[in-house]
């Protein structure tokens, strides 16, 4: 192969498929045999809109296979987990296993890029580890003159659901090792990125990818205490947000039930975990966001409270609008936490689910559609802005005691006596 990709998950698999669709040979490498077999029959183990398409057909052409075994190529890309630890502390041991692996493959002329977002001085480690491993190669930072291997960061900054244009239309940043480095990596992107590449410093290119995510984090945190606030006044918070943004220089983001996925709860902890003393607002909007889920579930509970016996709809519970993805999802422990409390009065909602997931099944909520709910629950509370939940009329719902974490039914009435539902049974 021309290219490697290590590791086939959310990002990796569509990052295989792009450029084998460029018209490179890629080899996807994945711990998983099953992984690895899905990928070779030319069928996806993820859902991400478009990617079965595009997977089968570079199957189909010879430009994508799997393996679980490293070949020898020109370019290696290392798109791995880097998980949290208990403390939040970054774990890169993937990423590290990976390039041993690299190591023993390379030879004059290639690249090694990382793409997995990692803390600032993770590629730097790359580097050295494969200087280690490879006393008889010249890696960057370790030798004099022209290096016989580039090494450089560039993250990925895609969004789930818009995998495959992203990684086409956004511009990327490049950061190399050495300015020779960069240079080297950015030309592989050009052959399949759209938007613009720009060049810079590995560690540059590390913080920036963390601080785009930390950035959204704060933004959101600040929307979610906005939130607790205007309840706490009896007002309405979604109208004072669209009030709010209505001045040219305020763009206030969406509160919600708390901040979900593997990223924007994650990477922000790097951040702290590197510069614990200058870090207390990143902290705090962690912790911000991670206590609205407990606010969420009070919040929730107290208007369950408000009508004993009757049928409870939870609305949702992936990590966010349209997409099946329900990891680290506050909708999920929202659920979770209603359904352990209120039992069968609890069902859930959720169009991209075919079974409850495990932590749900034995809690005595059952799965029901959107036409049930409507049918059989008084109380709805709304944990997700999936479509199919913001087009549901008032006509439907007028007459539901509705705590709407989401704010996806500006028109709903707020529940007085006169309009709160007569008490059916679950
Ligand atoms: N959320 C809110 N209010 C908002 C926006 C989001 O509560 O106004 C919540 C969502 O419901 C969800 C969480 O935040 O639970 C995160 O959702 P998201 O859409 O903000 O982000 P992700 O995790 O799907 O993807 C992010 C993106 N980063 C940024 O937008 C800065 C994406 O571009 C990154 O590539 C991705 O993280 C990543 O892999 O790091």
């Amino acid at each position: 192969p021309e290219v490697v990709v290590m590791g086939l998950g959310y990002i990796g698999l569509p990052t295989a498929a792009v450029i084998a669709r460029s018209g490179a040979r890629v080899l996807g490498i994945d711990v998983d045999p099953e992984i690895v077999e899905t990928v070779n029959s030319g069928r996806v183990h993820i859902e991400e809109i478009d990617l079965d398409g595009l997977v089968s057909g570079v199957v189909a052409r010879g430009n994508l296979r799997a393996s679980t075994e490293m070949e020898q190529a020109d370019i290696f890309v290392i798109a791995v987990p880097t998980p949290a630890g208990d403390d939040h502390a970054p774990n890169i041991g993937y990423v590290l296993q990976a390039a041993t692996s690299v190591a023993a493959a390379l030879k004059t002329g290639d690249t090694v890029i990382l793409e997995s977002t990692s803390p600032v001085g993770t590629t730097a480690k790359v580097a050295e580890l494969l200087a280690k491993l490879r006393p008889d190669l010249k890696i960057p930072a370790h030798c004099d003159g022209t290096p016989d291997i580039a090494v450089a960061y560039c993250p990925e900054r895609v969004l789930p659901g818009r995998i495959l244009v992203e990684l086409i239309d956004n511009d990327r940043v490049i950061g190399g090792i050495t300015p020779r480095c960069a240079r080297k990596a950015l030309q592989f992107y050009r052959r399949f990125v759209r938007g613009e590449c720009v060049t810079t410093s590995a560690a540059a290119a590390e913080m920036t990818k963390l601080t785009e995510n930390a950035f959204r984090d704060v933004n959101i945190a600040f929307a979610n205490e906005l939130s607790c606030v205007a309840d706490s006044l009896d007002v309405d918070v979604w109208e004072v947000i669209r009030l709010a943004n209505r001045h040219p220089r305020v763009n206030i983001l969406s509160p919600g039930p708390g901040v979900g996925g593997h990223c924007i709860a994650v990477d922000p902890w790097f951040l702290v975990h590197s510069s614990p003393e200058h870090t207390p607002l990143i902290r705090t909007a962690r912790e911000v966001n991670d206590a609205k889920v407990d606010y969420t579930i009070d919040r929730a509970s107290d208007l369950i409270e408000s009508m004993p016996g009757a049928a409870v709809a939870c609305l949702g519970l992936a990590f966010k609008a349209n997409i099946d993805d329900f990891r680290e999802s506050p909708a999920l422990k929202v659920a979770i936490a209603l359904a352990n409390r209120f039992g069968q009065r609890v069902h859930i909602v959720e169009p991209y689910a075919d079974t409850l997931p495990p932590a749900l099944a034995d809690s005595g909520a059952t799965l029901i559609d959107v036409d049930e709910a409507i049918e059989r629950c008084p109380i709805f509370i709304v944990l997700v802005d999936h479509d199919v939940f913001r087009s549901i009329p008032l006509a439907e719902r007028r007459t539901k005691l509705v705590m709407d974490s989401r704010g996806i039914w500006p028109d709903q009435p707020a529940p007085t006596s006169q309009t709160a539902p007569p008490q059916l049974l679950g």
